[in-house]
């Protein structure tokens, strides 16, 4: 994601041959929907309810096993898409992967620090200018028991393989603030808002570049009312 700026994007995208322009409009809202949503219908139903709202959505397992890998591109049309697909791989497989998600229509794709920079580098090096973001320390509970303790390290790999950016836990915003500082101007993603009771405006305080949230949004009865409430916290806390 390149934040802060509007931009027309032309790209070739493998949806039945044909080419298509792909126009991603930044409403540079910093706000990032995780869309863990399963009914393909819904998915897109949200991802459109939501367009111009966020700035990228991002996708995980649950989504493309349950339709299909061309849901990336599909739903590049509408926007940035981040593939969390959590490669954590030697840097062959990881190559492999990112070019796959590339060629589909990803913007950017997350990574497993933990594999070692050769594997890390291997993904940006496969992604050939899109975003690789390198997973630091994890939201949940069990992320303190391994990740946390080794959250520095990752964070220092992420830097030295030319990641665009880590994912860091909106759950613990004091560890947002911390690895910040080590990362310096990366773009610094955090997941864990609403669902996993982390707060928006915390996170962005503490200095995180976007927040991901899934459950509250594609979970809740209105999803780009939900979105739009999470769109005001982040600006209310940015004035
Ligand atoms: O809890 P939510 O429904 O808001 O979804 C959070 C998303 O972010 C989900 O896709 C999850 O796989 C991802 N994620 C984390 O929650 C925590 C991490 O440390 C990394 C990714």
């Amino acid at each position: 994601m390149a934040p802060y700026k509007w931009f027309v994007r032309k790209e070739y995208l493998p949806l039945n041959g044909l080419e298509h322009e792909a126009i991603d409009v930044r409403s540079e809202t910093r706000v990032v929907l995780a869309l863990d949503e399963t009914d393909g219908a819904k998915a897109m139903s949200v991802a459109k309810a939501v367009q111009g709202l966020v700035d990228a959505i991002k996708i995980n397992w649950p989504l493309v096993l349950a339709t299909s890998p061309k849901v990336i591109s599909e739903l590049a049309l509408l926007g940035d898409v981040i593939c969390d697909f959590k490669v954590a791989d030697i840097p062959n497989t990881n190559r492999l992967i990112v070019e796959q998600a590339v060629r589909l229509g990803a913007s950017g794709v997350i990574v497993h620090g933990f594999t070692g920079s050769d594997s890390v580098k291997a993904a940006v090096d496969a992604a050939d200018g899109r975003d690789v973001y390198v997973v630091t320390e994890m939201s949940h509970p069990g992320g303190t028991e391994f990740t946390a303790p080794h959250a520095d390290q990752i964070a220092a790999i992420a830097v030295r393989c030319g990641a665009s950016g880590i994912i860091a836990p909106a759950t613990r915003p004091e560890r947002i603030r911390h690895l910040r500082r080590l990362v310096g101007d990366l773009k610094v993603l955090s997941p864990g808002v609403g669902a996993q009771g982390g707060k928006a405006s915390d996170a962005i305080r503490n200095g995180a570049d976007y927040v991901i949230v899934g459950r509250s949004i594609y979970g809740a009865p209105d999803p780009r009312e939900a979105a739009q409430m999470i769109v005001d916290e982040v600006r209310e806390e940015l004035r």
